[in-house]
């Protein structure tokens, strides 16, 4: 059953509402378009889904989702950035191919939460 196997092997490490923004595709600078995301941390990747207005984490369901992208932690770069927005609470993150995100909540223990989380998966696959 690949269910299974994918329960063993893919850890959900955390699940919640983020704004969310993209800000370079490639090192290609974009236009930021900031829109609320369902973000999912799940073993190596962050993936973001599309209308988190129906999902909340005890309904959440990866096989009745659409996931609109997802992000490979591995080699990843967090830096808090401040300096790249008008919001409070923003952090960027940097995917080895040069995408850029920006993640931002209102809430302080919120966005600190994802900040740690995220840094701890990206530096627990540098030792693997
Ligand atoms: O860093 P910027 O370019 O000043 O970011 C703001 C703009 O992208 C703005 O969009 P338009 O230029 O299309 O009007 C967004 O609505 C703002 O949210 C962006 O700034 P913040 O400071 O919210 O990241």
């Amino acid at each position: 059953e690949w269910g299974g196997v994918v329960c063993v092997f893919s850890e959900l490490e955390k699940a919640g509402l983020l704004n969310k923004t993209k800000i370079a595709e490639g090192g290609r600078k974009l236009r930021k378009n900031w829109n609320p995301s369902w973000v999912v941390l799940v073993g190596n990747s962050l993936v973001f889904f599309k209308d988190p207005k129906s999902q909340t984490p005890s309904s959440w369901k990866p096989g009745n989702s659409c996931p609109e992208s997802s992000v490979d932690l591995r080699g990843a770069q967090l830096q808090w950035a401040n300096n790249l927005s008008s919001k409070k609470n923003v952090f960027k993150l940097r995917t080895v191919t040069g995408n850029e995100f920006l993640l931002q909540s209102e809430t302080d223990s919120l966005i600190r939460e994802w900040f740690n989380t995220i840094q701890s998966v990206i530096d627990r696959l540098v030792r693997c």
